[in-house]
This record gives C-alpha cells, structure tokens and sequence, in this order.
C-alpha cells in the first residue's frame, strides 16, 4: 500500500456546446472517485489540479472520465480512459504523459508519494 498522486496538468477537450465546451474530469483510483474544478467555456486547459489517493496498489484502476458541465442540463460525457494503476506507471512514475480519451487529451502526472 501506498500514496499516489495523480496531476491533471493540462489539456485539449472536445467542443460540446455550440463552440466550447466546460470541461472536467473525473478521477477515479480504487473505489475513490474525485472531480476537477470546472473550466467554463473553453477547450484549452491548464488545470495544475493533484490529489493523493491513499492506499493504493499496482493492481487497483485508474481512470480519467472528461465531462462538459451543462447544468442544469445533465452533463455531456466525453469518455473516459481506464488501465491499472501498474500500466499507467509503466517507465511513466513521475513524468507527464499524454492520454488520449475521445476527442481530447489530457496531460497528466502519476507520482508514489
Ligand atoms: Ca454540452
Ligand atoms: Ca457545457
């Protein structure tokens, strides 16, 4: 068991309002599910948003699901991306790597602390 840090540092997300969209993204490690801020009306990112999800192990999921906030509507879903927290860290610990969910990307950090 340890500490995992996971950054969402930045990112280019799908157009789903007319030209923008108000993206976020739902991290999801173990049965820990957390939310970014909201980014209102744009599909370019510079989150530099992190939390430390506690006792993980390689063997638990990792996934990033992106959504565009609609409220009160129900939010858009832009798909998410999900691996094993052992296939995310593969020669990556520590080091920005770009995922690609649908038709965005998201750059991210994934760090033992
Ligand atoms: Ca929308
Ligand atoms: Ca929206």
């Amino acid at each position: 068991m340890a500490n995992l840090k996971i950054t969402l540092c930045e990112g280019r997300v799908a157009a789903a309002d007319l030209f923008n969209s108000d993206p976020y993204v739902a991290v999801t490690v173990a049965e820990t599910r957390v939310q970014s801020p909201i980014e209102e009306d744009t599909t370019s990112l510079q989150w530099n948003w992190e939390y430390v999800f506690e006792n993980i192990t390689p063997d638990h999921r990792v996934r990033f699901h992106v959504y565009d906030s609609d409220t009160p509507d129900p939010d858009d879903d832009l798909g998410y991306f999900q691996t094993t927290v052992a296939r995310f860290l593969n020669g990556k610990e520590g080091a920005k790597q770009t995922i690609h969910v649908g038709d965005s990307t998201l750059v991210v950090v994934g760090t033992w602390v």
